[in-house]
């Protein structure tokens, strides 16, 4: 990767990724887009920062044209607790928004990162080490427009060699910026809660067991994964990622170390059905073996980072 463009840059994972791809590759060789969410002062400061709505195809193009690009972070999307909300622009969004980059990586013969997730998973599949291949049938229209991603992708590999590589990742935890409205929004929300001193009303069961993982995890993955040697991949969009598990009772447990008089109130909303059809843990051999994935951080490692973190920024007045 030479000249890189990241659409979705000022959302949760782009906010991280984008600087670490800055610091690796060069400021001025990263460009940063964006669309109605603005950019972090880091990011307008230290590369040239681009406006991109990902549905329009033209500008897209113009803008890969004008900076040379040759590998996109594709990250902007709607995800799954905002898409039940908002179905039509989520298929609108997720899916043209893909399209889009797939066509002009064909024609201009770029590699691309595609983030999938979990959410590709639904009651029928084992919940417990869910298999790379499985039965897939997502309720939900994230899910939906993220397997159908996959399929797109795989397409475009086969069909016309486009060098496309992505991951299934698990709910992403970070103190940076906040989530953008997914149903594991609540395993970064107690955290917030629980520095600022607040109960938190938690709107998944204490018994919720998902999928996380930590975003110096999910930022490594997606830049070892595009930098893995491609002869070595037997698959393209597609891999499972695991980190850690854990429910949201033992996640609430964890904080209380730290601070002990932290108190939760569980009151199920429409989240619960999402996360009730997602597995609690997954099989990711297939991208332990293909391009030697294992993760650093686990649940107590990562609640003590976030915790430093988070009072870090309380004290300068970040949150
Ligand atoms: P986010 O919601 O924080 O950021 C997404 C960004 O996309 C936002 O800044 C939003 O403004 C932008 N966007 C929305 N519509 C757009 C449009 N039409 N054109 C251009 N930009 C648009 O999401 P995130 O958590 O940073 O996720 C990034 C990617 O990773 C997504 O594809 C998501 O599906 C995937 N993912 C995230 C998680 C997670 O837990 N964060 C887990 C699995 C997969
Ligand atoms: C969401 O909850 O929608 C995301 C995801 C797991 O894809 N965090």
């Amino acid at each position: 990767m030479r000249r890189i463009l990241v659409t979705g840059a000022a959302g949760q994972i782009g906010s991280e990724l984008t600087p670490r791809l800055r610091e690796l590759y060069g400021g001025e060789n990263v460009v940063a887009t964006f669309h109605i969410k603005k950019l972090g002062e880091d990011l307008l400061s230290s590369g040239p920062c681009e406006h991109l709505d990902v549905t329009d195809a033209k500008r897209l193009r113009e803008i890969v044209e004008e900076y040379d690009i040759d590998s996109i972070f594709h990250l902007a999307a709607i995800l799954s607790a905002k898409g039940e909300q908002k179905p039509q622009l989520a298929w609108h969004v997720n899916m043209s928004g893909l399209y889009n980059v797939l066509e002009v990586a064909r024609e201009l013969e770029l590699r691309v990162f595609y983030p999938s997730s979990i959410a590709v998973f639904s009651p029928e599949t084992p919940r417990d080490m869910t298999p790379q291949l499985t039965v897939m049938r997502p309720r939900t229209i994230y899910g939906v427009t993220k397997l159908a991603g996959e399929l797109l992708c795989d397409y475009y590999h086969n069909r016309f060699g486009v060098d496309v590589r992505g991951v299934r990742y698990p709910g992403v935890i970070s103190y940076k910026t906040p989530p953008g409205g997914g149903t594991t929004d609540y395993a970064v929300e107690m955290f917030y809660a629980a520095v600022k001193g607040e109960p938190y009303t938690c709107f998944v069961r204490e018994d919720t067991v998902l999928p996380m993982i930590y975003m110096p995890d999910c930022i490594k993955a997606a830049i070892q994964l595009m930098e893995a040697d491609a002869e070595r991949l037997t698959r393209h969009a597609d891999y499972n990622l695991a980190s850690m598990s854990f429910s949201a009772g033992e996640l609430a447990e964890e904080i209380r170390k730290h601070i002990p008089d932290f108190k939760v109130v569980y009151k199920p909303d429409y989240r619960q059905r999402i996360a009730d059809t997602w597995p609690r843990s997954i099989d990711d051999s297939a991208a332990r073996r293909d391009w030697g994935w294992k993760p650093s951080y686990g649940l107590a490692e990562m609640t003590r980072d976030m915790i430093e973190n988070l009072r870090r920024r309380l004290e300068e007045g970040l949150l």
